[in-house]
Order: structure tokens, then sequence, then C-alpha cells
């Protein structure tokens, strides 16, 4: 449709979509942050909404002409509030990062100390890494997993909390294939006085489907992207369980009332870390809650879980060290060390075998980020497509394959053609009502 305009007016990078999309469309897609968002979003992404600005919230912006973008919005906060059962949400952060900006804005000031999840355990950089923000302006604290569970020991956290006394501890993680315990997590919080973030970005979808434990009656706020599990378009967004009981004390100049956290959130995204929002990516997340909210989208979640936990036994029964021994969500975590090969070395085989995962660091790595001697996998993008536990386990016994044969190029091109005959079995784009 604007594709066939976009080939007049400019070839070049036409032809560069066409070729990304035969990409897409013919490997197997398996990095545990990517997804593919229904055409129905894509087609609210790619829509004249992009011409507007629209600073502010619906009913209080800065600029005329906003009528209809102050119904998409509001349709999005009502949808995303049902979806999450959630008081509060703010919908205009560009993305993740952009979410988690306005969370410290709100809760902390420069200086102030933070307990987060290692980055090398499975964390995220937004939550105190170095050469992040979070790290160069707070001071940034960590907990990690146990090396011989992979798992969490929440006295371990409790007494690290005691210790340092954070202002905030954030939960959430990029590479974690297990639950939270949003309440221990919620008592240790209480214990020591700090505020509570879940970053659920990765997770967001099965939580949506009440698969996994519910962050939001436990945590203060509660920050999420929307392109992950929650099959949106690429962005985030803020969330709060309850709304009326969270003040901060902020009293507001005019009325002499006390500002609830919401208040200042909004006021964090906008004017405090971001300018005009992006009405046609709001109108896009819009339209994936209101998919998320069907029950088919239940069904989904369940098979992404299905089919991690059955591509984690068949890795398990092939000889394979899995961080924490398997799986709760939609992620495998694979220390590749007692099969003599790196994260990076394993990432670009894989790749010649149209199989994209991400070298990732795992607990205890003895190599650089650069290097790392971990891949991480995920079911998100081709439960999509319609793959179930069957073809989750051919994934895993091919992938096998490459990987107890690195230097077997002819090998890798072979695998290449059965990744393909797999694909073309479960069409890209096929998958929703549109
Ligand atoms: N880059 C994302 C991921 O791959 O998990 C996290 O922001």
């Amino acid at each position: 449709m604007i594709n066939n305009r976009l080939n007049e007016q400019d070839p070049e990078v036409f032809s560069l979509i066409e070729k990304e999309t035969d990409r897409q469309n013919q490997n197997a897609e398996m990095i545990a942050s990517e997804n593919f968002a229904s055409k129905a979003v894509m087609e609210a992404a790619g829509s004249v909404l992009t011409n507007k600005y629209a600073e502010g919230l619906p009913s209080k912006r800065y600029y005329g002409g906003c009528k209809f973008v102050d119904v998409i919005e509001d349709l999005a906060r009502d949808r995303a509030k049902s979806l999450f059962k959630a008081d509060w949400v703010n919908v205009q952060p560009h993305s993740g990062a952009q979410a988690n900006a306005a969370v410290y804005l709100t809760f902390m000031k420069p200086g102030d100390k933070l307990l987060g999840f290692d980055l090398s355990h499975g964390g995220h950089l937004t939550h105190g890494s170095p050469v992040n923000f979070s790290g160069i302006l707070y001071d940034a604290h960590f907990y990690g997993v146990e090396e011989s569970t992979g798992r969490l020991d929440y006295d371990k956290i409790r007494d690290k909390a005691k210790k340092v006394k954070p202002k905030m501890i954030s939960i959430g993680a990029s590479a974690h294939p297990r639950d939270f315990d949003y309440e221990a997590f919620r008592d240790i919080a209480d214990e020591t006085g700090a505020f509570l973030w879940m970053d659920m970005a990765h997770t967001a979808g099965l939580i949506a489907a009440g698969l996994l434990n519910d962050p939001l009656p436990w945590c203060h706020v509660v920050t999420t992207t929307t392109h992950k599990t929650l099959r949106g378009p690429r962005g985030g967004m803020i969330l709060v369980g309850k709304d009326k009981e969270n003040t901060l004390g902020v009293v507001a100049p005019k009325s002499g009332r006390t500002k609830n956290w919401s208040e200042l959130l909004d006021s964090a995204v906008f004017p405090g870390t971001q300018g005009g929002p992006l009405m046609h990516i709001i109108a896009a997340k819009a339209v994936a809650f209101g998919e998320a909210l069907n029950p088919e989208f239940v069904t989904y979640q369940k098979q992404v879980i299905k089919n991690a936990k059955a591509m984690a036994d068949k890795f398990v029964s092939l000889g394979y060290n899995l961080v924490s021994g398997g799986t709760d969500n939609h992620l495998v975590l694979i220390d590749l060390r007692n099969k003599g090969i790196t994260g990076k070395t394993a990432e670009a085989i894989l790749g010649k075998a149209e199989i994209t995962v991400n070298k990732n660091m795992v607990p205890f790595d003895t190599e650089s980020p650069f290097v790392t001697s971990g891949i991480r996998i995920g079911a998100p993008a081709m439960t999509t497509r319609g793959m179930g536990t069957e073809e989750f386990e051919y994934l895993a016994v091919l992938m096998d394959k490459v990987l107890s044969n690195p230097e077997n190029n002819d090998l890798h091109v072979k695998t290449a053609e059965e990744v393909k005959e797999l694909c073309q079995r479960f069409p890209l784009y096929n998958f929703v009502t549109v």
C-alpha cells in the first residue's frame, strides 16, 4: 500500500525494506526481546498521526487540533489500565529507557542510591550500569543470582538492601529465565524504606495474560516496553497499581494539594524527559492493547511458555547447561562453556544457519561482554508465526547440530535450507485478522 508510493519515490529505501521483510520471513527469529507486531498495529504506526504535535496530556495540550489524538491517547490509557488492572498509566514514553528515565526523575535525586539487578546476571543497562545515565547520575549497587542455582536468594538481597539503604530498588531483567517474588521484594523495600520499581519490559505480555506473578499490587511503579512479549509497536509505558495511596509529599504550589506519584510521573515524562509524544505510536499502542484484551492473546502467551519450556527441555537432553536449569517465561539462557564455544561464535554460526539469537553474558561469566559465554533464545516471535512445541524442539535440534559443528560451513548452509523450509510452513503475517 504505502510501499508502492515509497517504491516510486525512493527505490533505495524501498528495496532495503523489501530485503528486511524477506530476512524476517525466512529466518528463525529467536531474539527474546523481538516479536512481530500485527498489520493493524503497523498501519496505525504508519499513519498520518506522525504529523501531529500534542505536547501535554489529553484535554491539557499545548497545541490546537488535538481533538482526535486526545481520544486516541485516552483509548490507549484506558485499554492499558484495564489490561494490567492499573489505576494510572502514561503511554507517552518513546521507549523503555525513556520510561525508566522518568521513574528516576520522579523518585531519585542525582547521587541517590539504587539497588538493581546486575546486568551481567540478567538485569538491564538502565538499572545502574556504569555506562548508562542510571549508573552515571546515581549511586548504583547490585544484587545478583546465586552461582549454584542461577536464582535469586531473597535473604541475601535483604541483607544487601539493609547494608546499602537504597532510595529505590529495581526489579526486572533482560536475560533472567525465572519469575520474581514481588511480595518478598516489597517486604525488603518496606523494611529498608526504599521505593520499589519493576521494569517488566520482557514479560509484560505474560503478566497481562496472568501467567506470571503480577508486580502491580506490590511495586510503587512499573515500567515496560510495548514491543516484546506485549507484541505492540516499539515504545514504552509507565504504570501505577494504586494511585491514590501514593504521595511523595510534593505540594502543588497553587492548590496546596499533595501531589500523587502519577502526577509527578506525568511531569517527569513531559516536560521532564521528553517533548512531543509520538501520536502514531500511541495509536499503535492502543491497537496492541486492544489485541491483548482478546482471549486469543492468553492462548498465545500460554503457547510462548510451552514452547520455551519444550525448547529448554530439549537443550537439557542434548547436554546443554541452562542458567537456572530451565525457564518459567519466554526465554532460555544457555551457558556454552561446557561446549567449548563462545556466545560470539555461537551467534555468528547460528546466523549462517538463518537462526537469529544474541550472544549474552551468563552469571559469573569469564568472557567479556563482546564475546560472552552464553546465548539468549526466546520464543515470542516464532510462536506468533504459529509454531508449537514440535517446531521448537526441532529448532533446538538444528541449533545443536550447528553448535556441535562450529567449523562445518556446509552443515550451516544445509541447516539454513532446513530453517527456510520450516519458516515457509509458517508465513509471516498470516497470524492476525486485519
Ligand atoms: N535490548 C533489549 C533486549 O534485547 O532485551 C533490552 O532493552
